[in-house]
């Protein structure tokens, strides 16, 4: 959906136009950008229909940038404008409470061109003399400018729940509202999600308008129209949200949850069979009669689909398999009987053996596995062979104080040269051995390749830990031919870790997809190094759902004595 863009350059181009005074002009683009800014549709939609024209202040002109922008996602016209104005008035008009006359004055005065000019000149206190700006103003700016240094650009699926549900709180209480979903990648499960997209059905558009735009936590409208309305929370999230009618819901949502390109094969099909499939529902293309829009399952079955679950859509496979009602049943958090890879204060956890247990069987657990880290100086208080006897006495005792089993293990590290800090025939009567990459991060691809294989090839491993070594928004992946890795794994019956620790999400979705398709089996770990973490496996599942794990490929949904059987080495 291009409308945000095309009003957010159309009102660029009004500044920039103004800023070079160019008479007239900049008044009609905004006006442009205000009709498209309240338009209930996909201006595509308009575009595709020819009915740019007929949008109220555009004209022949500024259709064809329109046009333009619809079809390559660019406009040459503003390229242009932008190279000769020599003024970032993108990034600038980025900071709220700065307009194109104060951009004008900042550059006449102080030849302020871009935001970092900007923030240097606000810091002098140079701002505050300028006519019209002030003291006040020049607090304002500052922590415009410094909000958006901090806006992350995705947010930790985590971090998203409690905005959903203080939203979803937010609009239920009215009566007008009559339902309210949340859609997008959040509603796939996806371990990072943009901004948060809201269906409501309501037979009062305005009044959820006006509550949605009004909530507490809003420091920013985006955008109010009739039917929809984009606001800005106080840490940056961005939260779009849609009024529809009840009989078009389903379609709705299906848009809205997406992905992007699932919805474009929806609509092939749909084309192939004579139908046409928008937001709106799905029509005949020759009677425009409508066949389906209520529900979701109803226009899967009327494309000749089964229902495919959200976290699935992702044009990877999904729409095939539907269409052969060879979908995946796929595991749910009722399933997972245990979780792996949890750390105490023997390592760097933050709680006793006996705590972490206790708390796991009150989720409901049949089991868990403890895996202090062992290894590498470095890293705080690891576990030494030393110390390990102790160690495993301890788990022995808390064995018996509890209901449920309790595995004993260690998180041993993989070193530079693919060696493990313990033997192989100690590390065997060990019940659960997970080895993963800690430290010399940045090898090159093939070197960390041959160092993680060797590790796999040489000892008995259970699980290969956090593959990827991601921290989210913090550091990036360790350079892995992952094809090679799951090979090998396979090979030695070595279960790859869906890592559910809310900054690692690893593997993710795709990878244990792909992983899957390698042969590969799967273990759920928490990786908790505190007893409020246990209850985020939840987050592994999400990932172990995207990746399209049926309870067979995951240890956790297992029996105790299947389990037990599948970590003998
Ligand atoms: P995000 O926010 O980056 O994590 O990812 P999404 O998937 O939530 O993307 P978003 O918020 O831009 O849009 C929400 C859904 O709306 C998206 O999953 C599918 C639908 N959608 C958005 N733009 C388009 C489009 O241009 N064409 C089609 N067919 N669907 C779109
Ligand atoms: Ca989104
Ligand atoms: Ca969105
Ligand atoms: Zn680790």
């Amino acid at each position: 959906m291009k409308n945000q863009l095309i009003v957010k350059i159309l009102n660029n181009i009004a500044d920039i136009l103004e800023l070079q005074e160019v008479p007239f002009k900049p008044i009609a683009y905004r006006r442009a950008a205000q009709s498209i800014e309240s338009l209930s549709e996909d201006i595509a939609d308009v575009y595709e229909r020819g009915e740019l024209e007929e949008i109220s202040g555009v004209g022949r002109n500024i259709a064809e940038k329109i046009a333009e922008i619809i079809e390559t996602g660019k406009l040459k016209y503003y390229e242009r404008l932008k190279r000769e104005i020599k003024i970032d008035v993108e990034g600038l008009n980025n900071i709220p409470n700065l307009g194109p006359k104060k951009i004008k004055a900042l550059y006449n005065i102080l030849r302020v061109k871009n935001v970092e000019d900007l923030e240097k000149a606000l810091r002098e206190q140079k701002v505050r003399r300028l006519p019209g700006f002030g003291e006040k103003t020049e607090l304002l700016l500052l922590q415009g400018i410094e909000a958006l240094q901090k806006r992350p650009s995705r947010f930790l699926y985590l971090h998203a729940i409690p905005i959903v549900e203080m939203v979803k709180k937010n609009l239920a209480r009215y009566d007008f509202v009559k339902r309210v979903e949340v859609a997008g990648s959040y509603r796939r499960g996806k371990e990072t999600v943009g901004d948060l997209d809201f269906l409501v059905v309501s037979s009062q558009p305005a009044m959820v308008m006006d509550v949605f735009t009004k909530m507490k936590d809003v420091t920013e409208v985006l955008a109010k129209g009739g039917t929809k309305s984009s606001i800005r929370l106080s840490n940056g999230m961005q939260v779009d949200l849609r009024v529809v009618q009840e009989n078009e819901f389903g379609s709705a949502l299906l848009y809205f949850i997406g992905s992007k390109e699932h919805n474009i094969e929806l609509r092939k099909i749909a084309l192939k069979k004579g139908l046409t499939l928008s937001e709106y529902g799905l029509f005949s293309l020759k009677t425009k009669k409508k066949i389906a829009g209520k529900s979701q399952e109803e226009v899967y079955q009327k494309l000749g689909l089964r229902f495919i679950e959200p976290e699935l859509r992702e044009n990877k496979g999904e729409i095939y398999a539907a269409r052969q009602g060879k979908l995946p049943t796929l595991v749910t958090a009722k399933d997972i009987k245990g979780v792996f890879h949890n750390h105490t204060t023997w390592s760097d956890g933050h709680n006793s053996h006996l705590e972490m247990a206790q708390k796991a069987e009150e989720l409901g657990f049949k089991f868990m596995s403890f895996n202090d880290h062992f290894g590498h100086v470095g890293i705080t208080n690891q576990l030494t062979e030393k110390r390990l006897g102790k160690y495993l006495q301890e788990i022995e005792k808390v064995q018996k104080k509890v209901g449920i089993r309790v595995f004993n293990g260690v998180e041993i590290d993989i070193l530079k040269d693919g060696s493990l800090p313990l033997s192989a025939s100690k590390l065997s009567k060990l019940d659960v051995v997970i080895a993963s990459v800690h430290v010399a991060l940045t090898m090159k691809e093939k070197e960390m390749t041959k160092r993680v294989c060797h590790a796999l090839n040489k000892y008995p491993i259970n699980i290969l830990g956090h593959p990827f070594d991601r921290i989210l928004q913090e550091r990036e992946a360790i350079a892995l031919n992952l094809d090679k890795v799951f090979e090998t794994a396979q090979k030695h019956n070595i279960f790859l870790e869906a890592n559910s620790s809310p900054k690692r999400m690893d593997l993710p979705g795709e990878s244990i997809k792909a992983g899957l398709e390698a042969g590969c089996k799967f273990a759920l770990s928490t990786d908790a190094h505190h007893l409020s973490h246990l209850p985020y496996y939840f987050l592994g599942v999400n990932m172990a759902r995207r990746g399209w794990l049926e309870q067979k490929h995951l240890l956790n949904c297992w029996s105790l004595g299947k389990i037990e059987k599948a970590l003998q080495k």
